[in-house]
């Protein structure tokens, strides 16, 4: 027995990066625990990421890159002969239907791994395909489209550690690290800025751990947000509680804006979201009198129809209060990895959002400012012309879990002629590809904050809120026998063998500070570059160099006190609050019939999403340590009071039914839900078309939705949440 050695690390099992210490015997991991020396995160390691040493050891990890067989049966395959094979029909496919019969699509295991969609997205545009897809496009593509609506303030918005208001709606950062509050321990933020004086508001049906700490909770109707925000747009433009020197100087539209919020007086959004009325008043007060503070979207607010006005109406309420960056104030955080902040109290007015590229075949939907729509993606798999995507590079994703309709996602998964799965296991969609491409994970790999940092460009509340920087390099030797490759090797020698260089370029930032700018770097595809060097390329143009970052293994602090300069005298920009699309849509809302009507006998409950906290979408079910803590399926929640309406149980087996399909599912009393609902988590069951025991493996709310119900017109994004449902009790 060797001895045990410590080795200060970064937790790569989800964005939040948190550093670790790791604790190794005979090149065996044997422990992780919080970092108590590293500054920003105080120690902090949640129970999925203590969970890390059964993750890399559990044995149904993939240690050798698998290939189908004819008859349906998957036998390994060394990396070397899969890229050859892979590189080999891929151009046999693009030199008959043209690039974009490829379509690559980056899920949420590509975000702790940076040179993956890098390297990735890079060989697909190479390769002259025009179909890069993610799950951003499913989750919160909202943001994009309304900022880009909306205009860009280039200092920036302000910090939560310096705000002292906030409101969120319909996500729950605590328990999901991300929107708004950053993501280095959540609650211990929440808490110190609560302490100091910080007024939270939260709109959500459910009081989650979030709203259990909010001064005013609005515990609203799922699918009535936009109600809900155009009244208090309503109230703090009626009594002039906004920022009039800022909107006079900086704003265009408040007048169109007023008009269309009027008709949404309190009582009217009271009615519709069944919260007491003079609670929408006093958020829009507490709100807007406040000096500093965001209004932040989360999931809920994108997934229950109306996900771009939602989002819009949220910058609104942030624009007319003047929630920016002012001349002479510093920005929270200058960029560490990152290039330096040169923020400028200015605005840059509205930008192009819809319309922006490749049309797709189904819904009229294209190319918007969140991309081209993951929704919309099983269409054009499934599509009979010419345009038909026929070959899928899905990594770090779960599409046979997690994109919306299940059904359509495995019928399209069927037909495509390669599909490539980068995974650690054969998960849904693996069991559905051609080849799964087994990576290395976690210790194995360098890793560094660069991947935290970086999303700032999908939206700048998830990005760190103060200048830390941190590498850590490979600790541990993939397992005796194995044949592994990182993420973004796998598309190093795609291009290699299929003769196209690649480039790390950055993603500009749309949302967020304005940085100074930095060159592609070439990658050098002849001898290839080590993990560590393309980090290099990665960060070229930083604000501290990698050199640097290196020199403090436990991670550091990286200050440096920039300030928002004056605006150019030139500049004349604006923001826009009045965009004429958002505000016909919004008066639509008011014509619409509610979501949730009592009258509505067919499918009286709500189906609403939420997240558990011991898994991460479709990932971590399998791990024994999580699983002991809260289990490992899905458990459809509802209200104690309903359940004793319906004769339920807590254990009892229901079936769920939406008008496009059913699942079982086991039902759960939750009395921190309103009443009308059922809410569960996603990307649970078995593979599609595969016997899955439900109690055990939890169900498939994505079977619920329809890709056709409720669609944002320019993300594509269908409801997924305030789904219409029925629940029965299930005979087994
Ligand atoms: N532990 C854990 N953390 C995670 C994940 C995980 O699976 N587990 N997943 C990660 C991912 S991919 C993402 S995108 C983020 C998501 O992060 P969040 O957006 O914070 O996700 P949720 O916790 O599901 O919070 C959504 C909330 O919206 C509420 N809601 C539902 N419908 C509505 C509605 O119509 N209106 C309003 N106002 N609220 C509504 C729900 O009750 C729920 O509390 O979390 C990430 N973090
Ligand atoms: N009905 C419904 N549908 C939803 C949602 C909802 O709330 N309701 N939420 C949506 C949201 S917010 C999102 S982000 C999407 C998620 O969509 P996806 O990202 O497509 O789904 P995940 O389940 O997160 O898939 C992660 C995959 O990565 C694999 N994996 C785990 N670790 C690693 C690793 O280290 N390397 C590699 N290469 N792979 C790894 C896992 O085994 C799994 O197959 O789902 C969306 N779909
Ligand atoms: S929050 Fe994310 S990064 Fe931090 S310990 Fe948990 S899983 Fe790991
Ligand atoms: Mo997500």
């Amino acid at each position: 027995m060797g001895s045990t050695t410590q080795h200060p690390s970064l937790c790569r099992l989800c964005h939040a990066a948190c550093p670790v210490v790791v604790d190794i015997e005979d090149g065996v991991v044997l422990r992780v625990r919080g970092n108590r020396e590293s500054p920003a995160y105080h120690g902090y390691c949640c129970s999925r990421g203590q969970a890390a040493p059964e993750h890399i050891r559990n044995p149904d990890r993939l240690l050798h890159s698998m290939k189908r067989q004819p008859d349906g049966s998957y036998r390994p395959i060394a990396i070397d002969q899969a890229m050859d094979e892979i590189a080999g029909r891929l151009s046999a496919i693009i030199d008959e239907h043209g690039a974009n019969s490829l379509a690559a699509y980056f899920g949420t295991y590509s975000a702790p791994y940076p040179g993956a969609n890098i390297l990735g997205g890079g060989w697909v545009t190479m390769l002259g395909s025009q179909m890069i897809f993610s799950s951003g496009t499913i989750d919160q593509p909202g943001k994009d489209i309304a900022n880009a609506m909306l205009g860009r303030w280039r200092a920036g918005p302000h910090a939560f550690d310096e705000s002292d208001v906030w409101m969120t709606c319909g996500g729950n950062p605590i328990v999901t690290h991300v929107g708004g509050i950053p993501s280095p321990n959540p609650a211990r933020r929440l808490k110190q800025q609560l302490d100091a004086g910080m007024q939270l508001i939260v709109i959500d049906p459910r009081r989650c751990e979030t709203a259990a700490r909010a001064h005013i909770h609005l515990q609203a109707r799922p699918g009535e947000d936009a109600s809900l925000l155009a009244a208090m747009l309503h109230v703090i433009i009626e009594e002039g509680l906004y920022d009039r020197a800022f909107v006079d100087e900086y704003v265009e539209g408040l007048e169109r804006l007023r008009r269309e919020v009027e008709p949404f007086t309190t009582a009217f959004a009271a009615a519709r979201a069944d919260v007491p009325e003079p609670q929408i008043a006093e958020a829009a007060r507490v709100f807007a009198a406040a000096r500093r503070g965001l209004a932040v979207g989360g999931t809920g607010a994108n997934m229950s129809g109306h996900s771009t006005l939602v989002e819009y109406l949220l910058l609104c309420l942030n624009t007319i209060c003047g929630r920016f960056v002012r001349e002479g104030e510093s920005v929270a955080n200058p960029g560490v990895l990152q290039p330096r902040a040169i923020p400028r109290a200015q605005a840059v007015g509205p930008r192009p959002y819809e319309k922006l590229g490749v049309k797709l075949s189904a819904r009229g939907l294209e190319e918007s400012a969140c991309g081209l729509p993951t929704a919309a993606l099983a269409d054009q798999i499934l599509h009979p012309g010419p345009e038909r995507v026929r070959a899928l590079f899905s990594m770090g994703g779960n599409p046979a879990a997690a994109w919306p309709d299940q059904k359509r996602a495995a019928a399209a998964l069927e037909s495509l002629e390669l599909c490539v799965q980068v995974d650690i296991k054969m998960s849904a969609t693996a069991k559905m590809a051609d080849y799964v491409i087994a990576p290395k994970v976690s210790f194995e790999v360098p890793g560094f904050s660069y991947a935290l940092e970086s999303l700032e460009s999908f939206s700048v509340l998830w990005g760190m809120a103060e200048p830390f920087g941190m590498y850590a390099p490979a600790l541990v030797d993939p397992p005796a026998g194995s044949d592994l490759i990182e993420e973004w090797e796998f598309f190093y020698g795609l291009a290699q063998r299929m003769g196209v260089p690649l480039f790390t370029a950055r993603m500009p930032s749309l949302t967020a500070t304005d940085r100074e700018g930095a060159e592609p770097q070439a990658v050098d595809m002849k001898v290839k570059p080590t993990t560590e060097q393309l980090f290099e390329l990665l960060v070229h143009g930083s604000r501290i160099s990698l050199e640097e970052v290196k020199r403090h293994p436990n991670g550091a602090l990286f200050p440096e006190s920039i300030r928002a300069l004056p605006r150019e005298v030139a500049a004349a920009e604006r923001l826009c609050v009045g965009n004429a699309a958002m505000l016909a849509e919004l008066a639509e809302v008011f014509e619409e019939a509610p979501i949730a009507l009592a009258e509505n006998r067919e499918y009286p409950f709500q189906l609403v999403c939420r997240r558990q906290q011991n898994v991460y979408n479709s990932s971590l079910r399998d791990i024994e340590q999580l699983a002991r803590r809260n289990g490992n399926f899905n458990p459809a929640f509802m209200q104690p009071d309903d359940l004793r309406e319906l004769a339920l149980e807590a254990g009892d087996a229901v079936e769920i039914r939406s008008a496009h399909g059913s699942i079982p599912a086991v039902v759960e009393p939750d009395a921190t839900l309103r009443r009308g609902l059922v809410s569960m988590a996603h990307a649970f069951g078995g593979a599609p078309g595969e016997k899955s025991d439900f109690r055990q493996e939890g169900s498939n709310t994505s079977v619920l939705v329809s890709v056709e119900d409720g669609y944002d017109r320019i993300s594509g994004i269908p409801r997924m949440s305030a789904i219409p449902v029925n629940v029965r009790l299930l005979l087994e």
